[in-house]
């Protein structure tokens, strides 16, 4: 077979997508996700000016080839607008594999390694009783696992907490609450990192005193502190025994975590922003993190994701891989065929999709007492409801930024 065509979808239910669709000769689809969260238009220009037609006529039954062909031939390597761009079309083409074989995707990746996907969600809330509700709504829900935001005293917005009411679903929980939120310009939000530091111990001694020592406990830092900030946090946070601390300093500086293991035996995560096995190769080698963030729809792909996670297996590191609401339903469970295939799987981060979006993408996730499971139909088991997607066209959004009390412009 050969490919006959592909679209570049884009759609804003509750927030923007970028959906390649893959058509073959024989009429059959696949769809891969090309979300870039407030850049998305730029993955649309690469995928549309310089992929497709690449494409059309090519055989899409050869996966690494295209794979190969596309990262090498572009001679620009790597960064994020290229490898969502590659992930895309590695995605549809292992959806379109799955279909033609008659198989769930997790069956051509070696098969079910457990029987679903721990998953972890997100709970915040200014002060601790909004965050004690969020993390009993999530354990209604039947989450095992939950990553801990809290507010800071003397701060106004920070990034991460959800907006009490905002408007997706059922607010504690259904919420979509880190959109690249739409209009013209990023929202501006304050940070301190000396109160942030000061603040967040007693808010894990607060909720492991009342929620008890079982439940994993998650926090993600976000990349806003130095190396020895967040060597001093890791350590302070030893005796609330987290499951892991993520993005603790910012990832160009891979020697920073180096500073922090020294110090800390607190597991830490690390990875949503990195686009290739490059990003990944030290710090897993020298044995600098726990868990790998990357995502498929940014690590170009199931094929280079699957890569980096078996390199990753040889150090007994796991697999962590971002599920926020810009990962699309495709990109999701190409995550999920994925993590269930691994002998690494570490937890699954599952934030909900709100009910415009779940409209737009028909699914076949399970979600059941806190594990997920791809499903069972062949391929990667999502499709688009074209007519649907086109009812919402794409917004203009920008994730929000901060700076400190004095102006100066900070990580976040
Ligand atoms: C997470 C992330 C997200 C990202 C967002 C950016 O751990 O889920 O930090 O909230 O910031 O996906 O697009
Ligand atoms: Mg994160």
């Amino acid at each position: 077979m050969t490919i006959d065509r592909a679209d570049v979808i884009v759609t804003s239910p509750d927030r923007n997508f970028v959906t390649l669709k893959i058509t073959t000769a024989d009429g059959v689809t696949g769809l891969g996700d090309a979300t870039l969260n407030g850049r998305e238009l730029a993955v649309v220009a690469y995928l549309t000016e310089h992929v497709v037609p690449l494409l059309i006529g090519a055989d899409e039954s050869r996966i690494e080839d295209t794979w190969q062909f596309l990262y090498r031939s572009a001679y620009w390597r790597r960064g994020p607008v290229t490898m969502a761009a590659i992930a895309a079309v590695d995605m549809a083409l292992w959806d379109i594999k799955g279909k033609v074989a008659g198989l769930p995707v997790y069956q051509l990746l070696g098969g079910a390694s457990r029987n679903g996907l721990m998953a972890y969600g997100h709970a915040s809330g200014k002060e601790l009783p909004e965050l004690f509700d969020s993390i009993r709504a999530h354990q209604e829900q039947g989450y095992k696992a939950i990553r801990v935001q809290t507010g800071v005293p003397t701060l106004k917005a920070i990034y991460g907490i959800a907006a009490q009411g905002a408007d997706v679903g059922d607010a504690s929980v259904r919420y979509d609450h880190e959109p690249a939120r739409r209009g013209a310009k990023p929202v501006e939000e304050d940070w301190d990192t000396r109160a942030y530091l000061n603040h967040l111990p007693g808010v894990f001694e607060a909720v492991r005193n009342e929620f008890g020592p079982d439940i994993p406990l998650l926090h993600d830092g976000h990349h806003r502190m130095t190396p020895i900030q967040a060597a001093r946090l890791g350590k302070d946070l030893e005796p609330y025994d987290l499951f892991w601390l993520e993005d603790c300093t910012p990832a160009e500086n891979q020697e920073a975590l180096r500073l922090v293991r020294q110090h800390t035996t607190t597991p830490l995560a690390i990875g949503e922003i990195f686009n290739t096995v490059w990003d990944f190769k030290d710090i897993i080698r020298d044995q600098l993190i726990d868990y790998v963030r990357g995502a498929v729809t940014h690590m170009g792909g199931i094929t280079a994701l699957k890569k980096t996670l078996d390199y990753a297996a040889m150090y007994q590191i796991k697999s962590g891989m971002h599920g926020p609401t810009d990962i699309s339903p495709v990109g999701m469970a190409a995550a999920m065929h994925l993590g269930l295939s691994i002998h690494n799987f570490g937890i699954q981060e599952y934030m909900q999709h709100g009910a415009r979006t779940d409209q737009v993408f028909q699914q076949s996730f399970t979600w059941t007492d806190g594990y997920l499971h791809p499903g069972n139909k062949p391929g990667l088991g999502v499709e688009l409801d074209v007519d649907e997607a086109g009812k919402y066209p794409y917004e203009q959004a920008y994730l929000p930024y901060n700076r400190l009390l004095d102006g100066t412009v900070h990580d976040w």
